[in-house]
């Protein structure tokens, strides 16, 4: 999609800090992180958000999810993480190409979820 900042990282245009990628899936460190280990994790197709996931697509959150484990070893968060997706407004999504956001290293402790 033109004008989506994270179609343009998949397709290497804007550089990024790649740590995982396969056929269906991009990952790379978010330019602001908010904790030690703060990765997004991204189907190469653009998805808007989590409201446009259909039975066509659903699959993709699944590839997704395979690479948060894979992801999570690699970067040693044995003791756990966190997994966020916002969607829409209320929640202050920014970018409209859905995202899972994968935060670890440190403990959250209760609050939000
Ligand atoms: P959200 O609020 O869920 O839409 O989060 C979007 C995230 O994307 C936010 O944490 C910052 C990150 N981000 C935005 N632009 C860039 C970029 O150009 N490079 C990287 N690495 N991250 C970005």
């Amino acid at each position: 999609m033109t004008d989506c900042i994270f179609c343009s990282i998949i397709a290497g245009k804007i550089p990024s800090q790649k740590v995982y990628e396969d056929e269906y899936v991009y990952a790379f460190r978010d330019i602001s992180p908010q904790a030690p280990v703060h990765i997004l994790i991204v189907p190469k197709v653009h998805i808007e958000s989590a409201t446009n996931i259909n039975s066509d697509n659903a699959y993709l959150v699944s590839k997704c999810f395979e690479a948060i484990t894979k992801i999570a070893e690699s970067e040693n968060l044995n003791d756990g993480f966190r997994v966020i997706t916002n969607s829409g407004k209320d929640a202050g999504q920014t970018v409209f190409h859905l995202h899972f956001h994968l935060l670890g290293g440190r403990p959250f402790g209760a609050g939000l979820v």
